[in-house]
């Protein structure tokens, strides 16, 4: 007998909803939008949903709040939790990538030895940083990264791009891409048995959709 229900986190709002919901129903299942609500049950899945910001979604998934989650991987490897990583979703493309002011002779990595440079993501910076054996000053600033460099506050930044237009605008070009970034589903590291089966179906038709794609 079914009795328990498999509870995902997606995002409340923001460039992940839109696809998280359109994912969902591709795979069949029938859930309400989550404007102005903070969670909502499939009707043909057991499945409960909530409606979270991105960047709380692997911490509720390390603690079990919720069991499985749809979020970028960016935020998955800058907050860093106790979580497996189950499948790509094919959404939400975009690149974490270093940005120096157009103009700027940058010759490879060396040229951020330092440097200071303005990002909201310091934990994968600072990892590609050490990877490279160079030493810069990170400045973390929430948003609004792209205009640090014209405004004085930092030589370069690290942040994501999709078209580029953001860059172009604030007179930056990119110099390198630290990381390929896309929506995945994790998991929280030990789930019942119950909720494992359940998380199987989903990933079965989770990869039925994305062939259908192909
Ligand atoms: O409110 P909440 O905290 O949930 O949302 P948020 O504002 O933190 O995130 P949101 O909705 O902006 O992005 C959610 C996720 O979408 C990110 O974590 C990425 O995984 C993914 N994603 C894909 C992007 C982009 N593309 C993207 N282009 N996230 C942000 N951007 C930013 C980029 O940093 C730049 O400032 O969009 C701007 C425009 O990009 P260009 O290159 O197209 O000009
Ligand atoms: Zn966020």
């Amino acid at each position: 007998m079914q009795t328990e229900k498999l509870k995902l986190a997606i995002q409340k709002s923001g460039r992940l909803h839109d696809d998280s919901i359109k994912l969902l129903k591709e795979c069949g299942i029938d859930i309400s939008n989550g404007i102005n609500q903070l969670k909502t049950e499939a009707s043909n899945f057991p499945l409960e949903v909530f409606f979270l910001r991105d960047d709380d979604i692997p911490q509720y998934v390390e603690d079990a709040v919720a069991d499985i989650g749809f979020v970028g991987e960016n935020v998955v490897y800058e907050k860093n939790k106790k979580l497996k990583v189950v499948e790509q979703l094919g959404f939400g493309k975009c690149r974490l990538s270093i940005a120096v002011k157009k103009g700027e002779s940058y010759n490879g990595p060396e040229y951020l030895q330092g440097k200071k440079i303005a990002t909201s993501y310091p934990v994968i910076l600072q990892q590609y940083l050490q990877q490279k054996n160079i030493k810069a000053e990170i400045h973390e600033i929430s948003g609004s990264v792209e205009i640090a460099p014209g405004i004085g506050l930092a030589d370069a930044i690290c942040d994501l791009v999709s078209s580029g237009s953001t860059l172009f605008m604030n007179g930056l070009t990119e110099a390198e891409v630290i990381l390929k970034s896309q929506a995945v589903l994790i998991q929280h590291q030990q789930l019942s048995a119950e909720k494992q089966q359940l998380l199987e179906k989903l990933v079965f038709r989770i990869q039925a959709v994305k062939k259908a794609k192909n």
